[in-house]
């Protein structure tokens, strides 16, 4: 109860009120898919933590939009929340540590939390010529991968690259990037998209601290409650698709929405993705409702299979 205060005066003091918090649970608890009911118990995940998972978070083939995504979460305050939710032990973007220290924290992580901790892997890992197009610190990603992720007691791949290759895994991709599930041959929880909506990252370890496993997952290892429909099967748009019909009342709803892009190329119908729920930058907006077609950022191969992204296939 004293650190639940404890907890919402910090919040407070960051200009966050008990209600914007409450707003966000509910908003997490829906995109998880959980009955309105569960929202004080995902709300007493943050305030009053029974546990703080050691996390390793590692860096290979990637933009770095993902952790920049998670940091800039949804609303200014839920990075911290979840940092403060989980033990972060290593991390190369946020971590204070640099070079052979950095190093030697990442081993004494692995050593000290064996078994237990999460692994969240962002990017892709080069396997040709064992490995050589990519490295850190003097070591193959290929090495780091097999040497912490089957330690792990989890391994989330955050965004397309680690989940399935992503851009880096694109023709004629010389260096055989693959996602680190294919790359190790292990099983891996997906989240992706270029970059993932961080509240799919942030349901999944709710999910987890909450109900004491990982998500359901659909074949390609992504959570269900997050990539269970297409863009498309849930766009405000797909009517005027779905009808042919272009005939908009001035100043409709319809008409603010504005016409299908299926023909500027859309790939909505074939990329499984909550964007049009979920939406970015606090709930503001996502690629088709901004009016750009959908270039299915979270589909496998999505880089070879999408383009040429404005044409329709
Ligand atoms: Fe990939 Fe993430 Fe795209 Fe970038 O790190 S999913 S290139 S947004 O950032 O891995
Ligand atoms: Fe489907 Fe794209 Fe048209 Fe929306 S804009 S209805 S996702 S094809
Ligand atoms: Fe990506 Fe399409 Fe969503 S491009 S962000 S999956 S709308």
């Amino acid at each position: 109860m004293e650190n639940e205060k404890a907890f919402f005066d910090k919040l407070e003091q960051k200009g966050v009120s008990r209600r914007d918090f409450m707003k966000y649970c509910t908003f997490l608890t829906a995109t998880m898919g959980l009955s309105s009911s569960f929202v004080p118990k995902v709300a007493d995940v943050f305030a009053a933590p029974k546990q703080r998972p050691p996390v390793i978070w590692l860096h290979f083939g990637e933009c770095t939009g993902c952790s920049e995504a998670f940091l800039r979460s949804q609303y200014p305050y839920v990075d911290d929340l979840v940092l403060d939710l989980l033990s972060v032990e290593y991390h190369e973007t946020i971590m204070a540590a640099a070079g052979d220290q950095a190093e030697e924290q990442l081993q004494n992580a692995i050593k000290k939390y064996e078994g237990k901790f999460i692994c969240v892997v962002e990017g892709s890992v080069a396997t040709n010529f064992n490995g050589a197009y990519g490295k850190v610190g003097g070591k193959t990603f290929l090495e780091i991968a097999k040497d912490v992720c089957p330690k792990a007691a989890a391994v989330i791949a955050i965004g397309t690259c680690a989940s399935f290759g992503g851009i880096p895994a694109a023709k004629p991709n010389p260096g055989g990037y693959k996602g680190v599930g294919e790359a190790i041959g292990i099983k891996t929880v997906n989240i992706p998209g270029c970059p993932p909506n961080p509240v799919n990252f942030v349901g999944t370890v709710v999910n987890y601290l909450l109900l004491g496993k990982l998500p359901d997952l659909d074949q390609k290892g992504r959570p269900k409650f997050a990539y269970g429909q297409t863009v498309h099967d849930q766009c405000p748009r797909r009517s005027h698709f779905e009808n042919n019909e272009f005939v908009l009342e001035f100043g409709s709803q319809e008409a603010q929405l504005g016409y299908c892009l299926y023909k500027m190329g859309c790939k909505g119908p074939d990329t499984y993705n909550n964007c049009p729920i979920a939406k970015y930058n606090d709930g503001t907006s996502w690629p088709v409702q901004a009016g750009h077609p959908c270039l299915g950022c979270s589909e496998p191969d999505f880089w070879d299979k999408m383009t040429p992204f404005y044409q329709s296939s």
